[in-house]
């Protein structure tokens, strides 16, 4: 039987909040909560997960350049980074692997700074405004992407 894709997920900064603040735009699930969905929903994708969180950018980014090699592909929540970091979306662009961003909010119905993000250059596709189901269609976009097969 072939090995499962492994898919780096990323998270950035002040994701670790989620649950504790701000329900109304960010929803009631934790971060630990999303991991779970991700992993069960990974696994019946024929997936396999790197769930990870940082508060700091170069962190994310030495992330990103040893999943080159590793990770199949990369699912990303780059928090407010998105919106400010080039070497975040240099390194995506370094990594030749497709790329699937997700935001929890609706970032376009929010305050217009947010409807520019400089990830998305580097992305195959943007998920945003679905909460934490937005990661798991990440996932099945990645698992389609990638060939990867179902209930292996
Ligand atoms: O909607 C998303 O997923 C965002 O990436 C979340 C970022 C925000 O800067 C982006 O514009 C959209 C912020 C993450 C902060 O998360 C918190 C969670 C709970 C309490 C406070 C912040």
């Amino acid at each position: 039987m072939a090995k499962a894709k492994s898919v780096l997920v990323l998270n950035g900064p002040n994701l670790n909040l989620l649950g504790s603040r701000e329900p109304a735009i960010y929803g009631h699930e934790t971060l630990a909560d999303i991991e779970k969905s991700c992993r069960e929903h990974a696994q019946s994708l024929g997936l396999t997960l790197d769930f990870r969180q940082s508060n700091h950018e170069g962190v994310l980014i030495d992330w990103i350049q040893q999943g080159r090699g590793k990770a199949a592909g990369i699912v990303v929540n780059p928090g407010g980074l998105g919106h400010s970091s080039v070497a975040l979306l240099d390194a995506l662009l370094a990594s030749e692997l497709p790329v699937i961003e997700v935001h929890l909010s609706n970032i376009f119905r929010r305050e217009s700074f947010r409807r520019h993000s400089f990830v998305s250059e580097a992305a195959r596709g943007v998920i945003c405004g679905l909460g934490a189901h937005g990661y798991l269609l990440a996932l099945e976009a990645l698992a389609d992407i990638l060939g990867a097969k179902k209930d292996a």
